[in-house]
């Protein structure tokens, strides 16, 4: 069946790939519904948010050792994509937890829904599949309770109000 050992190690090798992949790209994973251009909930997977244009953010946090490289959609895009008309977000975590956002941070601050950290796409269990990242090192303001509270993490779906 395999003609060589370099075959059976890139069938392992695919095999890994596999089993660790937190979500395929084309599961729903982001349910977006309210003040949308849609009348229907807006269903999307990883692949609907890679269709955007990537956006970058380099930042301490509080609950990551050191500078970390989060990837994603600049949040301000993906609202402007479903043709969002609200002023808040109400974000709504895997785990229950729920944030309101106003819609007027997204711009301002440049705040991501990061699907990568350090370059790979994040499992449930490590803040994923969708983390709400604001770029805390370039503006000292962030650095409170208050924008903290509002970087929600396992994010799942979101309501424009
Ligand atoms: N999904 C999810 N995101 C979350 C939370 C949570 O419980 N679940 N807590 C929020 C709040 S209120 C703050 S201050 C920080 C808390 O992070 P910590 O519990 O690691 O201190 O994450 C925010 N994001
Ligand atoms: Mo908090």
């Amino acid at each position: 069946m395999f003609k060589s050992v370099r075959m059976v190690l890139a069938a392992v090798a695919a095999g890994l790939v596999f089993m660790s992949a937190p979500v395929s790209a084309s599961e729903v994973i982001l349910t977006v519904d309210g003040k949308i251009a849609s009348a229907a909930p807006v269903d999307m997977s990883i692949a609907d948010l890679e269709a955007l244009a990537p956006r970058t953010v380099v930042t301490k946090t509080p609950w990551h050792e050191g500078d970390t490289t989060f990837e994603g959609v600049l949040f301000a895009d993906l609202i402007d994509h479903l043709g969002a008309s609200g002023e808040t977000l109400s974000v709504a975590a895997l785990n229950n937890y729920y944030s309101e956002i106003p819609v007027e941070d997204l711009r301002r601050f440049g705040v991501i829904l990061a699907y990568k950290q350090d370059g790979e796409y994040m499992p449930v269990s490590d803040k994923g599949p969708l983390f709400v990242v604001y770029p805390f090192d370039e503006n000292p303001e962030l650095k409170n309770e208050v924008y903290y509270s509002r970087s929600a993490w396992q994010v799942r779906s979101i309501t424009v109000e």
